[in-house]
């Protein structure tokens, strides 16, 4: 079967994968896999990340720009909302930096206007994501990257990113209750990776 016909094989059943050539013309048997068993191929499809667009990045209407990009790179979106945090949340959030010079500083810039928070999810997406974000000081962010492209000083810059797995879990739960996490299928999830 050709490239042409796979593609349009899966648009039509999509969601499902079938197991041998299909005869054309005739009623598909179709055996319905479970969605985690043919994502098994490569570990770590189901990976999360916490982002969010900081307040100076929201006032500066660059949350699309961010959403963009995680877009395109091929990253799918499975929570998403627009808040105002609090002191609350953001003491826990940064709670490893409550000791540094900058932390009161840091806590009234984030609570200075609201806060878009997103979960992404995909294949080593909390490395990815702060390779795509870039250095915490802009100055040393790479152009190309988000802070690289959008700030200037360490104190504005613009985007949060999670810095390991286990940080991304703590700071996904703490963001995010989990039925306001969707779980959806992706239609080009099988051209983004060899399943
Ligand atoms: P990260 O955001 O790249 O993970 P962290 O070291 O976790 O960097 O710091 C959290 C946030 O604290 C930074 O994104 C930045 O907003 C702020 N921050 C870090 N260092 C400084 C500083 O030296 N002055 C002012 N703010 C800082
Ligand atoms: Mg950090």
């Amino acid at each position: 079967m050709g490239f042409l016909q796979r593609c349009v094989a899966r648009s039509l059943w999509p969601g499902r994968r079938t197991l041998g050539a299909p005869r054309w013309g005739q009623p598909q048997p179709q055996i319905q896999l479970p969605r985690r068993l043919y994502a098994a191929g490569i570990p770590g499809l189901q990976e999360r990340t916490l982002i969010a667009v900081k307040p100076d990045g929201v006032q500066r209407r660059l949350v699309g720009d961010v959403i963009k990009r995680f877009e395109k790179r091929g990253f799918k979106l499975v929570g998403l909302k627009l808040l105002q945090a609090n002191e609350g949340i953001l003491s826990e959030h940064y709670h490893e930096l409550r000791r540094k010079p900058f932390y009161h500083e840091l806590i009234q810039y984030m609570t200075s206007g609201p806060v878009v928070a997103m979960v992404w999810e995909g294949y080593n997406v909390v490395k990815t994501s702060r390779a795509m974000v870039g250095e915490t000081n802009p100055a040393e962010a790479k152009p190309g990257t988000v802070r690289g492209d959008f700030s200037i000083h360490v104190s504005r810059n613009v985007v949060h990113a999670s810095d390991s797995v286990e940080t991304a879990q703590r700071e996904i739960s703490l963001w995010f209750r989990s039925n306001e996490l969707v779980d959806w299928d992706c239609c080009d999830h099988k051209i983004m990776y060899e399943l």
